[in-house]
């Protein structure tokens, strides 16, 4: 018997009783009386602050291991997606997999370390959708800060009950399934911890968790460190031959193509936003981001017209 199973025995039933918790709730004006008088935060024990987080999150990895729609990647183009899906509808289970800790991928500042952000017409129309304030330059809209494009694109993503980010958690791998012709269907999604797949080179038994889903939509960015996960893999497992590879700068070029040719490249994967410039050699644009957000919008429009049908 260790030295600590005694105590622990009687404690036991104390530490398991439920707590009951008070309604202490105040508006900030009775808070504001009572800084020096009677002030004091509810109390809490350490183990409900556990249980209230682990158990939320264990219930989502099992709600999410069968998602209707996996979004692979929470920038811009890949948050823009879910909006427009989470609105349309509200019956799909969509999980995103985000590999850094903090989801906006490179929206967060305009372009450089600058703060505004620019958008061509006619992406304007995707700031009034989401209600967000920006000066009209004529041909194009200005948002004053990046941050308030992608903190408000975020907030609303997050509020969709349908909708879980999962992020610190990387996309290692597809799920395949056999086509009749000899090529796959992308069938889901392999995860892990982002720090459990940057440590697969010094340390073993890490395996991965799934995500089944019928479709999955791959919005990694452009090649990088992580950036253009999902179609280099297809290139790896020979579902297309090779990449075209980004080419240079051309706003021009670069924000019609990623539109257009935002697609389901194989069945089940459709790709957006700069990833595509990978797949398909376009061009970059720099920081103008309304082909991120409209290429988020036709993702999303790809991707129910598998629902719909
Ligand atoms: O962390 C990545 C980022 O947040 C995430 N990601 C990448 N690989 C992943 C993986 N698993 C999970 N294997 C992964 N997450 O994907 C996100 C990509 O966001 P981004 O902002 O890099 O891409 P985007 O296509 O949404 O926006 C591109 C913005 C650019 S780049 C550019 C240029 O270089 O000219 N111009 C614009 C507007």
């Amino acid at each position: 018997t260790s030295v600590d199973s005694v105590p622990l025995k009687g404690d036991f039933a104390v530490k398991t009783a439920p707590i009951v918790q008070k309604n202490t709730s105040k508006t900030l004006a009775e808070l504001a009386d009572s800084w020096e008088h009677d002030f004091t935060f509810a109390p809490i024990r350490e183990s409900q602050v556990s249980r209230a987080m682990t158990r939320r999150y264990f219930q989502d990895l099992d709600t999410y291991a069968e998602s209707d729609i996996v979004i692979v990647g929470a920038g811009s183009c890949g948050l823009s997606t879910a909006y427009m899906l989470g609105k349309a509808r509200p019956d799909l289970k969509i999980a995103i997999i985000e590999a850094s800790v903090s989801p906006g991928g490179g929206a967060w500042l305009g372009g450089q370390l600058f703060s505004a952000m620019v958008m061509r017409k006619p992406a304007d129309a995707f700031l009034a959708d989401l209600g967000i304030p920006y000066d009209d330059e004529g041909d194009f809209v200005v948002v004053k800060h990046a941050a308030l494009f992608t903190s408000t694109l975020l907030s609303k993503v997050l509020q969709f009950p349908n909708i879980k980010l999962f992020n610190a958690t990387a996309v290692e791998d597809l799920i395949t399934r056999p086509m009749p012709n000899g090529s796959v269907r992308i069938a889901g999604v392999v995860t892990n911890w982002t720090l459990v797949s940057m440590h697969h080179d010094d340390q073993s038994c890490m395996d991965p968790n799934t995500i089944n889903a019928p479709i999955v939509i791959s919005t990694t960015g452009h090649d990088g460190p992580f950036g253009a996960f999902c179609v280099k893999r297809l290139v790896s497992m020979q579902q297309i031959q090779k990449l075209g590879g980004m080419r240079g700068l051309d706003m021009n070029r670069a924000e019609d193509a990623i539109v257009k040719r935002t697609r389901e490249v194989v069945p089940g994967l459709i790709v957006g936003g700069m990833e595509l410039s990978e797949v398909d050699g376009a061009n970059r644009m720099g920081p103008t981001f309304g082909a991120m957000a409209l290429s988020g919008v036709k993702a999303a429009e790809e991707a129910l017209r598998v629902f719909d049908e």
